[in-house]
């Protein structure tokens, strides 16, 4: 496996690559050209500034994440055909320079969800939460205009503040898409990227949608292992790939993280891991990395992933905000770089006991 760590740039981000650097074996950096508007192409000069930059502190920057697909696209709507277009210009480009891995979702209108971003955990810090219950009893149109009143600064990873001025349009159009349809958009996408990417050495890794089941009556496809042998019938390209993400895949009780490692990893070139704990009643809270504190079997994962002696991408995922650390939400430094550690430690120890033969 090769380490990494996910960083938003000179201008969004509170953390330095200086900072990143003394984390140990950690190699590369997972990025994203964070200002471009959604649909836009991704431009050579823009890329090889940040890709030197990263590469200038001994980082590889072989993983992108993520380049977002355009609504239109998962809409169906008439100008996909033309953001499809850029789309593939944006991989070849990326191509050029060195990139492997492109990350990306197809979740309607938002990308991870939570209802609370600071929420107090017994140990004192705070981490981001999902109150089920309130998503449920949400009314869309007080959706619509909480999300509408936000303010213009709120920046999250995949969100895209734009949306603000768009929000109650895209919830009418979305009105006709179940997801049936949805998969119909998906596979259209697929196929018409899937061989620009062959033919660049790309691998598209999608992320899970999070959570996994639908919110606010928009359609979900990303959910569980059903999804990934639907994906992989539309489109069995060994580029059609998977990031595979524990925390977001595993709020949902029915899917067991440990067994869909063990079956998909070789169709995950990047995967995310982290753990979460999930309520009785389907809340869940992001926990740190530890395999006790939540219901995802960390260490069992790191053990398959040993024993496969698996060669891709990993990133700790979100962290809680300890020792009074102001950063992006769930993206601190030092919970991810205890994250980080912890998996270091369970990857070397399985590591050891194949090479020993024996248990440790
Ligand atoms: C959350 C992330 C997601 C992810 C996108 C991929 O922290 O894992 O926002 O980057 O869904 O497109």
């Amino acid at each position: 496996m090769e380490m990494t760590f996910r960083w938003y740039g000179r201008n969004n981000d509170t953390i330095t690559l200086e900072d990143i650097k003394q984390i140990p074996n950690t190699t590369g950096i997972v990025w994203a050209l964070h200002e471009k508007p959604v649909g836009a192409v991704w431009e050579k000069e823009e890329i090889k500034e940040e890709v030197e930059y990263i590469e200038s502190h001994g980082f590889n920057a072989k993983v992108v994440e993520s380049v977002n697909v355009h609504e239109s696209i998962k809409l169906g709507n008439s100008e996909r055909d033309e953001l499809i277009e850029n789309y593939k210009q944006t991989i070849e480009n990326l191509a050029e320079y060195g990139v492997e891995v492109i990350c990306y979702n197809f979740m309607p209108i938002f990308d991870w969800t939570r209802t609370d971003m600071f929420h107090p955990l017994e140990d004192g810090s705070t981490a981001l939460y999902f109150d089920y219950e309130k998503v449920k009893n949400l009314d869309p149109k007080e959706l619509i205009e909480t999300v509408s009143s936000a303010s213009k600064n709120l920046t999250m990873p995949g969100w895209e503040p734009e949306k603000l001025d768009q929000i109650s349009e895209l919830f009418e159009a979305y009105k006709d898409i179940d997801e049936e349809k949805l998969w119909e958009n998906f596979a259209y996408f697929i196929n018409a990227i899937i061989p620009t990417a062959e033919r660049c050495g790309i691998k598209m890794a999608i992320h899970p949608d999070d959570p996994p089941y639908s919110i606010f009556n928009l359609p979900k496809i990303i959910t569980g292992a059903d999804s990934y042998e639907r994906m992989f019938e539309i489109n069995n390209s060994p580029n059609n790939a998977i990031t595979l993400c524990t925390g977001s895949m595993g709020a949902s009780k029915d899917n067991d993280m440990a067994e869909i490692a063990l079956k998909y990893h070789e169709h995950a070139p990047f995967m995310h891991i982290r753990n979460v704990r999930i309520s009785e009643n389907g809340s869940f809270v992001e926990t740190s990395h530890f395999t006790e504190d939540g219901n995802i079997d960390i260490a069992q994962i790191m053990k398959h992933l040993s024993d496969a002696d698996y060669k891709g991408y990993i990133r700790p995922d979100h962290g809680r905000h300890l020792w009074n650390e102001e950063c992006r939400p769930g993206y601190g430094l030092y919970d991810r770089a205890l994250g980080i550690m912890y998996l270091n430690g369970l990857w070397d120890a399985y590591q050891l006991e194949k090479e020993s033969g024996k248990n440790v």
